[in-house]
C-alpha cells in the first residue's frame, strides 16, 4: 500500500504545496493506488512535504517519489518525448520549483495580508498561548531561507518581474496545446499545473496571480487539468 503523507485541500486546492499537489498528480497518473494522510513534519525524512511510505519503504522529495515510482512500477512519465522535449519538460518542472516556488513563498509570507489570509491557518493547531511566538520563527526562517534562495535579496517589483516573465513563457510555451509537451501529459504537467493552480488561488492578492489571470491558455490548462485529476 502507498501512503502519500501531505498537508490536505487547503485554500480551494488539493493541496497548498505545490510539491504535494504534483505528487498526487504522479500516483494519479501512473494509475496507482494510494491513501493520503496529513505529513507530521518532525518526522519527515528531509522535514518537509511530501513523503510516502510504499510498502515500508519511505521515499521524501516530489522528485524522488517520481524516480521512485518509475524505477519500482516500469513507468515512464515521459514516454513519448524525444530526448529534446524531455529536457524542456524537465526545464519548466524546475522552472516551477526552484524559481517561480519562492516568488510566491515571498509574496504569501512576507505580505502580511498574504499571510494572514492564508500561511497563518497552518497555525490553528498550535496551542494559542504559544501560537504567535512559534509563527514569528516559521516566519523568520522563511525570510531567512529567502535571503539565502536569493529571492530574499530582491525588492517587491523585481521578484515580480522575475516572475512576470517565467509565467508569460509558460504560458506561450504552452500555447494551444492540452499539455505542456502536446497531446498527453508528461511528468512535468504535474509540477506545471500544481503550480499554475497555486498561483491563480483566488485567495491572495499578488503579482504572480495577476501575471497568470492574463492568460486564458493558463487558465483553461488550470481548470482541464483540475476536471481531469479532482473532478468534484
Ligand atoms: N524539493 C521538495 C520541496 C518540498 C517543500 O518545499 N515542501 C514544503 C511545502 S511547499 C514544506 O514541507 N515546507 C516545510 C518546511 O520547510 O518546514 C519536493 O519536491 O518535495
Amino acid at each position: 500500500m502507498i501512503t502519500l503523507y501531505t498537508f490536505g485541500p487547503k485554500f480551494g486546492l488539493p493541496d497548498p504545496s505545490p510539491f504535494c499537489m504534483k505528487a498526487i498528480v504522479l500516483l494519479k497518473m501512473g494509475g496507482l493506488e494510494f491513501e493520503t494522510a496529513t505529513a507530521d513534519l518532525r518526522k519527515a525524512p528531509k522535514g518537509k512535504a511530501p513523503y510516502m511510505d510504499d510498502n515500508g519503504t519511505t521515499v521524501a522529495d516530489s522528485t524522488f517519489i517520481r524516480f521512485h515510482l518509475e524505477k519500482t512500477r516500469g513507468i515512464d512519465f515521459d514516454k513519448g518525448l524525444n530526448e529534446a522535449e524531455r529536457a524542456a519538460a524537465w526545464a519548466f518542472e524546475k522552472l516551477c520549483e526552484d524559481h517561480l516556488y519562492w516568488t510566491v513563498v515571498y509574496e504569501r509570507w512576507g505580505d502580511d495580508k498574504n499571510f494572514d489570509a492564508g500561511p497563518r491557518r497552518f497555525f490553528d493547531t498550535v496551542p494559542a498561548p504559544m501560537r504567535p511566538f512559534v509563527i514569528f520563527m516559521v516566519r523568520r526562517q522563511i525570510r531567512r531561507n529567502l535571503k539565502g534562495q536569493g529571492s530574499g535579496r530582491h525588492s517587491e517589483a523585481e521578484n515580480t518581474l522575475l516572475a512576470t516573465r517565467a509565467i508569460d513563457h509558460i504560458a506561450a510555451f504552452l500555447g494551444d496545446k492540452p499539455y505542456l509537451m502536446g497531446d498527453r501529459p508528461c511528468g512535468a504537467d504535474a509540477a506545471v499545473f500544481a503550480m499554475v493552480s497555486g498561483l491563480l488561488c483566488e485567495m491572495f492578492e499578488c503579482s504572480t496571480r495577476d501575471a497568470a489571470r492574463k492568460h486564458q491558455n493558463l487558465v483553461a490548462y488550470r481548470d482541464r487539468l483540475m476536471a481531469e485529476y479532482f473532478p468534484g
